[in-house]
């Protein structure tokens, strides 16, 4: 008997899939490949059912004999294991990134004279648009809070965009870049203390106060359904810290940061221009086990930030509050450096990789931003924050529009520069 095989995710299930299924059956003996989480959340956004979950309801597809892992988007290591007589897929993959892995597929098949077989696409079935459609009713407080760390565990590296209102909210959920790497899109969200405070015409000190902060962290909550990192600045006094907590937590933020600062609080990238004052690594221990122990559950992450490297502290003292910030129960350490390369924040990673493999590491390129993911994941760092360029870019092209009005008496000449008014009225559906 013929040997058909198929890849799946396994996610969702249309008629197009047994379509599919009922043709590899009547080819051969079909045998599926469920993409495993790591293996999915490679090229597209991390699946809503687990591997194990997904490959229980393959199994007991009628017309599937067997199922094993794919444990990449690449078909190399099943194919070339089985040697199957027949690839079976939907003749969707011709155009954007499974166009790499087709061609991949039909050299392989060919030193065994296999064979790829297509099936038209269905239009409109796609289980890429029922993940939408599902995400879109929304999400619950819990699930969001733990896909974080469900992230964490199937991907190498987490990109987290800048967002300060529901509309950054909605680009950091809704961009999608589709290249020859998948379907890229941001993993989740940075509520910076910066942006939001700039964003209502404060200065980036704590004089937006954390009832205004959570007012804007609803907004952000009630349009998305990606995990939240909150920027807590220092957590303020440990007896306030304990409400903040079970605050964020109860609203599903996915990790809080707080920075080991204390007194009037100054953004990190004034570095040792403005005067700022580092807390003792014994408070802020304490600081972070009273955050821990005001937890309901634990899933909610709580990251400790080491400003060490911006106050010129030195990289042992760094490393050194890093692991006793890790021995506090800090489930993560961010390490900030406003340097304009990126030699000190791999520098740290490489040593303090030698202490723990697995605490997750965080890293704000803001300075340098020479650096790409790929070299910071390769470092051993797990989330990369881009931590203001939402309102960065936004800023410039306000002020831009603002003074050509005022230049030309009227608005003719920043219409190019301006979304087109029946866009801005179709940006937000009704429903
Ligand atoms: C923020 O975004 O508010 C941060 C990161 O805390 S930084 O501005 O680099 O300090
Ligand atoms: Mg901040």
């Amino acid at each position: 008997m013929s040997i058909v095989y198929m890849a799946l995710s396994a996610d969702f299930f249309h008629s197009g899939h047994l379509k599919i299924i009922k043709k590899g059956q009547a080819l051969g003996e079909l045998i599926v490949g469920v993409l495993t989480d790591k293996a999915v959340a490679s090229y597209k956004r991390a699946p809503v059912l687990s591997y194990d979950q997904r490959k229980e309801v393959a199994e007991n597809i009628k017309g599937v004999s067997q199922v094993i892992p794919q444990h990449s988007f690449s078909y190399i290591e099943n194919l070339e294991s089985l040697k199957p007589d027949y690839v079976i897929h939907g003749d969707d993959w011709k155009i954007g990134f499974g166009c790499k892995i087709r061609e991949e597929v039909i050299k392989t098949l060919d030193k065994w004279g296999g064979e790829l077989v297509e099936l038209p696409y269905t239009p409109g079935l796609s289980s890429s648009y029922i993940a939408e459609d599902l995400r879109q009713k929304g999400i619950n407080a819990v699930n969001r809070q733990e896909s974080l760390r469900h992230l964490l565990d199937i991907k190498p590296v987490l990109r987290m965009l800048e967002v300060h209102n529901g509309l950054t909210g909605l680009i950091a959920e809704k961009t999608k870049v589709d290249n020859d790497n998948g379907l890229l899109e941001f993993d989740g969200m940075w509520e910076s203390s910066l942006t939001d405070s700039v964003s209502k015409g404060k200065p980036d000190n704590a004089s937006v106060d954390m009832s205004s902060r959570v007012s804007t962290i609803e907004q952000i909550l009630e349009v998305t359904t990606k995990p939240i990192i909150v920027d807590a600045d220092n957590g303020g006094l440990n007896e306030h810290f304990k409400f903040t907590v079970r605050t964020l937590e109860r609203l599903g933020v996915s990790a809080i940061i707080i920075e080991d600062k204390i007194g009037a609080k100054r953004n990190s990238l004034f570095g040792t221009e403005a005067s700022q004052q580092q807390d003792s690594c014994e408070n802020f221990c304490e600081k972070i086990r009273v955050g821990k122990n005001a937890q309901v559950s634990p899933a909610m992450m709580l990251i400790a930030r080491v400003e060490s490297l911006i106050l010129k502290k030195g990289m042992d003292d760094a490393l050194a509050r890093a692991k006793q910030y890790a021995g506090a129960g800090a489930d993560g350490i961010m390490i900030h450096s406003c340097e304009k390369t990126p030699d000190e924040i791999l520098e740290f990673c490489a040593k303090f990789r030698v202490f723990s493999k697995d605490i997750p590491l965080v890293v704000v390129p803001t300075s340098y931003n020479i650096v790409t993911e790929a070299e910071l994941s390769q470092a051993g760092i797990n989330i990369v924050i881009y931590a203001n360029h939402m309102l960065r870019s936004a800023y410039p092209a306000m002020v831009q529009t603002a003074e050509s009005i005022l230049k030309h008496g009227r608005a003719h000449e920043v219409s190019d520069l301006c979304l087109p008014i029946k866009d801005i009225l179709n940006l937000i559906p009704v429903s």
